[in-house]
């Protein structure tokens, strides 16, 4: 991926680093120190075919590594000055007098200064001048892996997991040592290593079955400056040691989760804590007692305080099997239904996680109203690198756009400016930890990601988890560069392809914001009403007046009133809502006006054969590229493209004829429609 080093050929750049690297000093007891010291060496072997010269003194040295209790004895006041205001995870990189300084608050900072460095190198910056302080805008920035212990992924489309095989943990973790990397090389510091459905074995994972492995593996995240936690089953006691019930309020219960936790941080000192899918998707929960969230929550809460351990609580939680034709139960209300009314009853080593929409990860949703709208209560937003609703990795889709367009969405929560950004940084509300956490996209393929560059998903993800204001661009330039070198022409093409490939793919799917119409179970390629008669909650309601879902206060299910103002009035009145989420939160007839000019219909005709056409201009940009490519990936990424094709060819024409079916109106350029 993004760290196989490429040797640089420009004699200029080569000698610039060398000489910064000339004699280089690093204090070296601490497993993540070691660690950033190995990533170093490696990197400079490979780009600069280069030993690094260790030196013993930092007064012998031209390049001084450490954090600032260590080098505290070395910093001038205006270094000091510029570390005290960063995070603990922050660091400086400075060249002053000659001499380099790359200097973090902690052994964290260290390593990620060192990937900055790195960084740098290998988009071969000038290192004579630095002037670098840097640190994370987020204090959670996490992945979960959705691994099942029999090797299977749930929504994996990379082959099979790198942590498990066959019902057991892998004996050779030479692939999760190298998990680690990529993930601290974009800043990422927690992980949780096992999917949130946690199905009968996995239960067992807090126990001394597992836990002697489990501990090798959080060994491994732990010298890479990475926490561990774990999913956990609601109803453990009940499974693992026959108790008669889970209550949450129950003494026996309690204890049973003290006595564990205390035995798993035997185990593992700095294991980060639980994270929990409760009372959600056929999953136990606090309900089948009369408890509530906070109740479930802080019972478990109140056990790990003591080690520092949290509770990461999400907020997926709906009623699947029950449909809704009323107000009352719109899947969409659901997670602010039932976590607003307990602000403020959540300890404070809980946070609730909560996906980026109300729905689940499809290629357009409003962003979560209740996200913001809890002042008291720690929060997580969850994105989903993993492609599930966005082509699977099969059809690319770069997602870091739609990251960055949840993250500048203004709640309006207290006044102008109370972005997702700021709230889930925790400064709009004085959270004591918050962040944003992802479901990952890797597995056990050769590319790790199946689509080559379904790669820059999840290097956008930790970039822009560090620095939400990184734009798009950046982030997909720097990711090119690193993974296929930095010739002009290379940069241009597939960062165009890139950067479309959203739009492209919401063209071809479901329109203006509706989602679904997928394959039920699977979720990839067409389906139109394959949930519509379900009990999953997730309707377009199209028939042959008009289509939309109306979750409006007066005539709907009232969901636009979970939002702020003027976001509640945007959403609400019809001829303010915008035309890309419009049917979210309008029925519409077909001949309903958009904003844009066109009809409903027509526009959803227009970029049906739209988004198609831009599927062979992929195929065309990439097939320009096959004199500049390495064999290996331009025919796997060229066979994707095809795939895609297929795939969009079928969306197009099963959507275009059910909508001429279903309302009976021609295309206006009369083009074809099967
Ligand atoms: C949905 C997935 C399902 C997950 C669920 C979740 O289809 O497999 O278990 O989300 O987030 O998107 O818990």
């Amino acid at each position: 991926m993004w760290l196989q080093y490429e040797p640089i050929t420009e004699k200029k750049v080569k000698d610039q680093y060398q000489r910064v690297l000339r004699h280089v000093v690093i204090k070296e007891d601490d497993p993540i120190i070691l660690s950033a010291k190995n990533e170093l060496e490696i990197a400079v072997k490979e780009m600069l075919d280069y030993e690094i010269n260790w030196a013993e003194d930092v007064q012998d040295a031209n390049f001084v590594i450490g954090n600032k209790k260590e080098l505290a004895g070395f910093l001038e006041e205006g270094q000091r000055c510029l570390l005290a205001d960063l995070a603990d995870e922050g660091f400086i990189v400075q060249t002053i007098n000659q001499k380099s300084y790359l200097v973090g608050n902690t052994d964290a900072g260290v390593m990620y200064g060192i990937h900055h460095f790195i960084r740098l190198m290998q988009m071969k910056a000038d290192p004579s001048q630095l002037h670098i302080a840097d640190q994370p805008k987020n204090q959670f920035r996490m992945i979960n892996q959705w691994d099942n212990l029999d090797g299977s992924v749930e929504r994996g489309y990379s082959g099979k997991s790198i942590f498990y095989q066959n019902g057991k943990i892998v004996k050779d973790k030479a692939r999760i040592h190298d998990y680690a990397r990529y993930l601290s090389s974009i800043g990422i510091n927690s992980i949780c290593i096992n999917n949130v459905n946690v199905w009968e074995e996995e239960t067992y994972f807090i126990t001394k079955k597992y836990l002697p492995e489990i501990k090798e593996i959080a060994d491994i995240f732990s010298s890479y400056a990475i926490r561990l936690y774990l999913s956990i089953n609601f109803a453990s006691p009940i499974t693992i040691d026959g108790l008669s019930t889970a209550d949450p309020l129950d003494g026996e219960v309690k204890q049973w989760w003290k006595d564990k936790v205390a035995e798993i941080y035997d185990y593992i000192p700095d294991f980060g804590g639980f994270i929990v899918k409760a009372d959600s998707e056929h999953r136990p929960g606090p309900f089948t007692y009369n408890r509530d969230h906070a109740d479930g929550a802080n019972m478990l809460a109140e056990v790990l305080e003591p080690y520092d351990g949290k509770v990461i609580w999400r907020c997926f939680v709906y009623n699947c099997l029950q449909d809704w034709r009323d107000r009352a139960t719109d899947r969409a209300r659901a997670a602010y239904d039932h976590f607003k009314p307990l602000d403020g009853r959540f300890h404070e080593n809980v946070l609730l996680q909560i996906k980026n929409g109300p729905l689940d990860f499809q290629v357009r949703e409003p962003v979560s109203p209740l996200l913001g709208a809890m002042s008291q209560t720690n929060q997580l937003i969850e994105f989903q690198v993993a492609q599930e609703y966005t082509g699977q990795q099969i059809d690319l889709c770069y997602l870091i756009p739609q990251w960055k367009q949840v993250l500048a969405f203004d709640t309006h929560i207290k006044g102008p400016g109370s972005t997702i950004s700021e709230i889930v940084a925790g400064n709009i509300h004085v959270y004591k930890h918050s962040g944003i956490a992802a479901v990952s996209n890797i597995g056990n393929d050769e590319n790790w990601t199946g689509h080559t560059l379904a790669q820059a998903n999840l290097y956008g993800y930790g970039r822009l988890t560090w620095d939400p204001s990184l734009s798009s661009q950046q982030i997909a330039e720097e990711w090119i560069i690193q993974t296929f070198g930095n010739q002009k022409e290379v940069l241009a093409k597939i960062e165009k392809m890139l950067l479309s490939s959203w739009k492209i793919y919401e063209n071809y799917t479901a329109p203006l914001g509706v989602g679904w119409m997928v394959t039920p179970g699977i979720h990839y390629g067409p389906n139109i009403d394959g949930y519509e008669y379900s009990r999953w909650g997730t309707y377009h309601f199209a028939d042959r007046e008009g289509i939309g879902v109306d979750r409006t206060i007066e005539t709907g299910t009232g969901y636009t009133s979970q939002y702020e103002e003027p976001n509640r009035f945007i959403y609400n009145i019809l001829s303010e809502c915008p035309d890309e989420l419009l049917l979210f939160f309008h029925h519409v007839p077909y001949k309903y006006t958009l904003k844009n000019g066109e009809t409903v219909i027509q526009h959803i005709y227009n970029t049906h054969f739209k988004g198609y056409e831009q599927v062979e201009d992929l195929m065309d940009i990439w097939n320009s590229l096959e004199h500049v490519m390495d064999n290996a990936r331009f025919k796997h990424v060229q066979d994707r493209l095809y795939r895609q094709k297929m795939n969009a060819k079928e969306w197009r024409d099963q959507i275009n004829s059910y909508f001429y079916r279903k309302s009976g109106i021609a295309d206006q350029y009369n083009r074809t429609i099967y």
